[in-house]
């Protein structure tokens, strides 16, 4: 096909822009799908990839209200890691590692997954016996990490304050060599392209406003502007919205939204070719191929669903950077912005059948799903196909916060919530 030539490429660069074609379909939807999935971001759209791609699913529709990847996946800071405590959230992150390691051949779309490392900063003993327990147990679940001291921290990030008379001084780091960044866009629009070739119809535009529900399972969704869409499976990807769409089925999901920010400065000489976190002075950075520094830190406290988070904390991330690189201090910031997340009590996800028939949750990532977008997307698709969760997603059931087998990994969500 030519929109995926060199030729083509070539081409529309003498051709002032104009007569491009798609990448996807803009259909009418059907009146009935095999699978409903509600919420067009990277999760949504890789569910439907893999569902028509590994299960042979094709008569499938995702819905979405607004444009396609233009929630959490066009507003996150796009960290790539796999180094969580437990064996049960570890596997899942490992799986979306390895996925991303063939993403761009897969797709045949380059995601720009760049393995540039990632260091989670110590700051004091117990962050440091804490790093040494993580790497450990990441080293058993033959997933990369070392345990770097202050030294070893400098020489790979030169320009950061390593010097130890610091309120916060470092006193070295996890280092996940495989880890890094990709492009959020890339990844909805790969993923998109990917799904619509094999005849997956992507509603945009069109937001679903109720659940329709008979005899305890769901048959359908109700939508501002096509009516009711029926459907013999739901799965409901919705993140930042997860707790009103389960109330519109008529359950409670145990989760909270909340603001998360983050902010990009002007583009400046490459000067970090690492990721940087520091969850106890409550910043991380890394700098785009474009130059800019991407900036973010922990939640804001207060739930809501205005997309953008309050003044104070935008500023604590910002002291906490110039904490860590004083040679930033002068740099000026050029956009700030704040996406909605849903957190849950054990800073896992929740992949799981509900209280009503047919009806599939994927949600409660927190500020952590992007690294995800493939392994969530790929287990979320067997799930539905097979209408009970993948062996991966077992242990993220809604229903682990009613039995209490939680999978606490707030140490490892890297960003406080
Ligand atoms: P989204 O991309 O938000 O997709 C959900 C979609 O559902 C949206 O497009 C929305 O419009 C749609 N929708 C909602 N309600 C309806 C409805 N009723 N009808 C139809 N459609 C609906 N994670 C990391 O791993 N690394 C990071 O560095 C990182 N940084 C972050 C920084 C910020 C500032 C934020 C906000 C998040 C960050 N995250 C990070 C978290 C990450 O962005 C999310 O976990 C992930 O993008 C969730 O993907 P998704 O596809 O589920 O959600
Ligand atoms: O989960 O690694 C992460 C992360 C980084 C920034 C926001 N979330």
């Amino acid at each position: 096909m030519e929109r995926y030539s060199g030729f083509g490429l070539l081409k529309h660069s003498f051709a002032y822009h104009e007569n491009w074609q798609r990448v996807w379909r803009n259909p009418k939807p059907k009146k009935k799908y095999d699978v409903i999935i509600i919420g067009g971001g990277g999760h949504g759209l890789a569910t439907a990839y893999y569902l028509a791609k590994e299960h042979g699913i094709t008569n499938v529709a995702v819905i979405e209200k607004g444009y396609l990847g233009g929630g959490n996946t066009a507003r996150n800071t796009t960290i790539v890691r796999s180094n969580y405590l437990w064996d049960e959230a570890a596997h899942l992150y490992e799986h979306a590692m390895k996925l991303w390691e063939g993403l761009s051949q897969d797709l045949n779309y380059n995601v720009m997954f760049s393995q540039r490392g990632v260091l989670n900063l110590g700051h004091t003993l117990q962050d440091m016996r804490d790093i040494e327990r993580r790497v450990n147990a990441n080293r058993l679940n033959g997933i990369d990490g070392e345990v770097l001291d202050a030294k070893q921290v400098q020489e790979i990030v030169p320009h950061m304050d390593c010097s130890q008379n610091r309120r916060y001084p470092v006193m070295g780091a996890s280092w996940q060599p495989r880890g890094g960044v990709a492009r959020h866009d890339a990844v909805a629009w790969g993923y998109a392209r990917g799904a619509d070739s094999y005849g997956v119809d992507l509603i945009q535009q069109c937001e679903v406003t109720d659940m329709v529900i008979e005899d305890g399972a769901i048959v359908g969704v109700k939508t501002n502007r096509h009516g009711i869409i029926k459907a013999n499976r739901v799965g409901c990807v919705t993140a930042g919205n997860s707790g009103v769409m389960a109330k519109m089925a008529g359950f409670e999901m145990p989760l909270e939204s909340h603001p998360l920010q983050a902010l990009v400065s002007e583009p400046i000489k490459p000067i970090l070719d690492t990721v940087v976190m520091s969850n106890h002075v409550h910043g991380y950075v890394s700098q785009s191929d474009k130059g800019d520094l991407v900036i973010g830190a922990g939640i804001d406290g207060y739930n809501g669903y205005g997309q953008r988070g309050s003044y104070h904390t935008i500023e604590h991330t910002l002291q906490a950077i110039v904490e860590l690189f004083p040679i930033f201090s002068r740099v000026r910031m050029n956009r700030q912005w704040g996406g909605i997340v849903d957190t849950t009590h054990d800073a896992c996800p929740i992949i799981s059948d509900t209280p009503v028939e047919n009806l599939f949750f994927n949600c409660g990532w927190g500020t952590g799903g992007f690294k995800a977008t493939p392994g969530s997307g790929h287990v979320f698709a067997a799930t539905l196909a097979k209408g009970e969760a993948h062996a991966l997603a077992k242990p993220f059931s809604m229903f682990r916060f009613h039995d209490g087998a939680l999978v606490d990994e707030h140490g490892a969500a890297g960003v406080a919530h």
